[in-house]
């Protein structure tokens, strides 16, 4: 009688190393990683990722791999009398170690993510904010759950980032992704130059990702937020654009952050790097009332991030305030301002409190030489403008409805603005007739002040070169020469 054959045995540690160190090197190897980027890019419709007839179900594309590390390493079977090597397994794990700096993009490309995944990827995988090692096990014991659990990339990114039920992404989870672009894209090497600079752009970005993202204001982005919105596409786009200006929407955008933080800059005269609500009285040569400067420092559009210190405002409330300001077809902006108007936070916007913002208004109006109508007049025109569906009463949803929300604003607390609106029939945005529609208001502000600001600039260096001037003693960290950017 033939002897009875053994059940099959389960894999043994050893063996178990010997397929991930396999899965990897398979994952590593850059036929595979083109033909992996190469399914990618059709994710977009009917998806593939390892085999061209397959749907890209996560579970599925493991096992995919699985067969295909198989195939071309002609693993041997495994032999249940060898025992453990400790020597082969110190150096199987030194093989499967790599170097943070010149590794980490080999394994976000092993994991099949945009470039600009690899930092919060090695991160979350264990790898220090200064660099270090992780190894290939770290990288498979991460990536693994995440494909099998997260079932798009917006939960991949939020599972990433923040963790297993951290309830959405805070400004510190998104910081190491944007300071990575800021380290190393090809068209921000400037950044690298000074530490404030990078550090205020990392500030920036951050903040324009979550006014355009984080809808809910709740300080954290959900992995809803995230699906709903565009970001992902903008950081998949700065892989292949040399200029993250060019990148939609214009997060990245080095012109713009010079533009946000020079008007912070001209602000802030101690270079503390906060302002009060006599410096942000300022902006605009004080076209904006007191009124609404005091409801801004009163913490009713501060209230989900830290709240400024000692009545103050550093950069990330500033970024909030300029984008709401110089765009107020936005969504965010809508809600911005409504929050401040709404002083009693019951969501209407009654007579009593367009009446608070108004008295100083028309001071402002009639300081600036124009005749400002009464109020009466104003209120009739604003509901004809807004159409509210209860009648005297403007709520948020009003407004976002109207399409005009940026003219009843103005009207109640922006002089200079309201007076620009006069002047144009019919009421509509301020814009050039031969403005490019597709792009926003802030778009086209950022655009002109940065015009303004390399002009500016030239006029400096010409001063310099006739020797009118000394020249700079130390480099300016936010010198805004620019000439490997086009303007936007
Ligand atoms: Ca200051
Ligand atoms: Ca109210």
């Amino acid at each position: 009688m033939a002897p009875r054959k053994p059940p099959p045995s389960p894999l043994r540690p050893c063996l178990q190393m010997k397929v991930d160190e396999l899965f990897l090197r398979w994952l590593s190897d850059p036929g595979t990683q083109r033909a992996l980027r190469a399914g990618l890019r059709r994710i977009q419709g009917p998806a593939v990722i390892l085999d061209h007839t397959v749907t890209p179900n996560p579970a599925t594309a493991l096992d995919s791999a699985t067969k295909a590390i198989a195939a071309p390493a002609k693993i041997a079977p495994p032999d249940p009398a060898v025992t453990p090597n400790p020597a082969a397994i110190a150096s199987s794990t030194a093989i499967t170690k790599f170097s943070a700096s010149r590794k980490r993009n080999r394994h976000r490309a092993a994991c099949c993510c945009p470039l600009y995944w690899k930092a919060p990827l090695f991160l979350a995988a264990g790898g220090g904010a200064q660099g270090g090692f992780v190894s290939a096990r770290d990288i498979i014991g991460l990536w693994k759950p995440i494909l099998l659990t997260c079932h798009d990339e917006a939960a991949r990114f939020e599972r990433l980032l923040g963790g297993p039920g951290d309830g959405g992404l805070s400004p510190e989870d998104l910081a190491p992704l944007v300071q990575d672009v800021a380290d190393s894209h090809p068209g921000l090497s400037f950044l690298r130059e000074a530490e404030p600079l990078r550090r205020d752009y990392v500030t920036t970005v951050t903040q324009r990702v979550f006014y355009a993202v984080n809808r809910s204001w709740s300080g954290r982005i959900s992995c809803q937020e995230i699906r709903r919105s565009c970001f992902l596409q903008a950081v998949s786009q700065l892989e292949a654009e040399p200029n993250p200006g060019r990148a939609t929407p214009s997060f990245f955008s080095y012109p713009h952050f010079c533009v946000i933080v020079s008007k912070f800059q001209a602000l802030d005269a101690d270079g503390d790097g906060l302002i009060d609500r006599h410096d942000l009285r300022r902006h605009a040569d004080g076209a904006i009332s007191s009124r609404m400067i005091d409801r801004i420092f009163s913490g009713a559009v501060t209230r989900a991030r830290p709240s400024p210190e000692g009545g103050k405002m550093g950069l990330a409330d500033f970024v909030w305030f300029l984008l709401s300001e110089e765009d107020k077809t936005t969504p965010t902006s809508t809600e911005y301002w409504f929050r401040c108007m709404d002083l009693d936070g019951d969501g209407v916007l009654s007579a009593p409190e367009l009446s608070f913002f108004y008295e100083e208004q028309a001071q402002n109006l009639a300081a600036r030489g124009a005749e400002p109508p009464p109020f009466a007049d104003l209120t009739r025109q604003a509901l004809d403008l807004v159409q509210p569906r209860c009648p005297g009463q403007i709520t948020l949803g009003d407004l976002k409805r109207c399409g005009l929300a940026g003219e009843f604003f103005d009207a109640f607390f922006n002089a200079d603005k309201f007076l620009e609106h006069e002047r144009r029939e019919p009421a509509g945005p301020v814009r050039a007739p031969d403005a490019d529609p597709t792009l926003s208001d802030w778009d086209r502000f950022a655009a002109a002040e940065y015009d303004f600001l390399l002009a500016e600039e030239a006029q400096d260096d010409d001063a310099w070169e006739e020797g009118s001037e000394s020249p700079p003693s130390s480099p300016d960290p936010y010198d805004f020469a620019d000439d490997t950017l086009d303007p936007l």
